[in-house]
């Protein structure tokens, strides 16, 4: 049976029980909704009862009490699952409501005709279902009720667990209520009876999967408290298309199912291993429903989850290379396959294929030398502002590696990199590098150290006249009236080095223009410089700023990070310039 007749069946069995078919709303929540309840719940809609619960809790609704829909569902939190055989960012969610109408007795029997029956249902194996139900806590009691009324529909007493984690509800507010949740064993030979503990560990290794949950929402939680019952009793069921159809279909895993199989069949060829396919499946599918709802990719909220997704994609396939457009095209197959079932894919397939193949470009560029950087140890914050590598994909990377991210460090270098960089956008500093990496960044502070050696060592009045720094080295042009000896060279050097063994701090302040040439912070000669400046301090263990430079950065935080220092050049250009080339080892 394939996923289209598994759709109307499940329409129609429960029309003929007196629903009432409503439509599935886009993956963008309601604003109405989404102002009435918790905000970070609800980038996406991810669950059939969302759109309903002012519904749930009362209010008439205009298509009567019995109501039935596939609903599109977003659900991010279990992204790193996805790849295993079950789990998928997007889904189709079937389900039956009864808003104060019907209660356990004709769920729990409707959901057992519906999936044995062979007639109005998908004639599944009775034998292969296992039940849960809760078993009570301090909010409500142990749902006695549901196992007994699945054991009068067919399912012998060994296969009915209780488990308190049966509850479920949208978010810390709102609707909510015990469930009984229904399994399906996918494995070949079939499991027979399970204690508790075997149906457990069958559980965590996906030899069962859960196929249908019905929730029966009778409670009202406020701030993940159960304060107290509703005005009416509630039906709430949620059935995955994804899973009944690898049930149905016989599958061990989602993506062998009519849903995924040809989409996966393009992907066959490809020097690619399995959890790969995976992913790169469901993220593009995902991808495609968002856009059709209106999502573009950005750098906060829905558009950076949806950006995120295309990103993780792409780096998936990123041994196909620069010029693949490999995601492009999956997302026109995607919305060529879903076009007859949610019509907006059709009206939005140019704009899907589009938003995909620029982001799909734009990542590629930078993906493969973001790569090799990451594999060198680059700092998080660099992969992020010079190579667009959102941070949970560098964590994701290190974490394969099992290399620690400091998230907190990252958090914080890139709040100051936001700030600095609407104010120099704003034309507000001068210098600080253009082009960052972590090479970049460390040569860039050596500068720093340089000039104020060449202060120490030389002559305290010397000015810099210009600056270029690349990976592989630096070069400062500076005033001074003599070719350096090679005793000041090895001098300099020396106090370099000396500043980057002691591991000083390197502080970025901003202060007036005013107060910085008061305090004589170092700046380009002939320059210009506006009235809010940025100045970066090398400070020793007494507080005491060894270098002060009026400087847009970035730098290094610690002195410690640079390595050792050597001069490969010194020259002059003109006449009483002077330029040092400069390297860390
Ligand atoms: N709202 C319930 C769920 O999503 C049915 O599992």
């Amino acid at each position: 049976m394939l996923s289209n007749e598994i759709r109307d069946k499940f329409i129609a069995f429960f029309e003929k029980r007196g629903h009432k078919i409503i439509p599935s709303t886009s993956l963008v929540p309601d604003k109405d909704f989404f102002e009435s309840s918790d905000k970070h719940e609800l980038l996406f809609v991810n669950s059939g009862m969302q759109p309903l619960s002012p519904y749930l809790m009362g209010k008439a609704h205009p298509e009567g009490k019995r109501l039935v829909n596939i609903q599109k569902c977003v659900r991010t939190q279990d992204i790193d699952e996805v790849g295993d055989n079950t789990h998928d960012t997007f889904f189709e969610m079937m389900g039956n409501w009864s808003l104060g109408d019907y209660f356990k007795e004709d769920a729990i029997k409707w959901s057992y005709e519906f999936l044995t029956s062979k007639e109005e249902g998908l004639g599944l194996d009775k034998d292969r279902l296992y039940i849960t139900c809760f078993a009570g806590n301090e909010s409500a009691p142990k749902d006695i009720e549901s196992a007994e009324l699945w054991e009068k529909a067919g399912i012998p007493k060994e296969r009915i667990y209780f488990l308190e984690s049966n509850w479920w509800s949208p978010g810390e507010n709102g609707p909510c209520g015990p469930d009984t949740e229904m399994f399906y064993d996918i494995t070949s030979d079939g499991l027979g009876n399970l204690t508790l503990e075997e149906y457990l560990q069958a559980d965590q290794k996906q030899q069962v999967v859960e196929i249908w949950n019905d929730v029966f929402m009778e409670y009202e939680r406020k701030d993940g408290k159960v304060i107290g019952k509703l005005k009416q009793k509630n039906v709430d069921t949620g059935s995955g298309l994804e899973r009944v159809a690898m049930a149905v279909q016989g599958k061990d895993n989602i993506f062998d199912t009519d849903l995924f199989k040809e989409a996966y069949q393009l992907l066959i060829n490809l020097p690619l291993d399995e959890k790969a396919k995976r992913i790169i499946l469901d993220h593009m599918r995902t991808s495609v429903f968002l856009i059709a709802d209106g999502v573009k990719p950005s750098n906060k909220d829905r558009g950076y989850i949806l950006r995120r997704l295309m990103r993780r994609a792409a780096r998936y396939t990123s041994q196909l290379g620069e010029t693949s457009q490999v995601l492009t095209f999956l997302a026109s197959f995607f919305a060529e396959k879903y076009k007859n079932i949610y019509s907006n894919l059709l009206t939005s397939d140019q704009i899907i294929k589009e938003e995909v193949l620029k982001e799909e470009q734009k990542f590629r560029k930078t993906l493969e030398r973001g790569l090799k950087e990451f594999e060198k140890g680059v700092d998080p914050f660099i992969l992020a502002t010079t190579y667009g590598f959102p941070i949970e994909l560098t964590e994701e990377l290190a974490k394969e590696k099992g290399i620690h991210i400091d998230r907190e460090e990252f958090d914080r270098k890139m709040y100051e990199h936001q700030k600095l960089s609407q104010t120099s956008s704003a034309g507000m500093f001068k210098g600080g590098l253009a082009n960052h990496n972590e090479k970049t960044v460390k040569l860039h502070t050596a500068h720093h150290l340089l000039l104020a050696a060449l202060q120490e060592v030389v002559n305290p009045d010397i000015k810099q006249k210009g600056s270029n720094i690349t990976e592989e080295r630096l070069r400062m042009d500076f005033l001074c009236d003599h070719k350096l000896t090679d005793e000041e060279k090895n001098k300099i050097e020396d106090w370099v080095n000396d500043r980057i063994s002691e591991g000083l701090n390197v502080i970025r302040k901003e202060m007036p223009l005013t107060e910085a040439e008061k305090i004589g912070a170092q700046m380009e000669f002939g320059a210009k410089y506006p009235d809010i400046v940025s100045v970066y301090f090398i400070e020793d263990k007494n507080g005491n700023a060894v270098s002060k430079e009026f400087c847009g950065g970035p730098h290094v935080s610690n002195t410690k990070e640079l390595g050792h220092f050597k001069i490969q050049k010194e020259e002059a250009v003109a006449q009483g310039v002077r330029r040092i080339k400069g390297i860390l080892e």
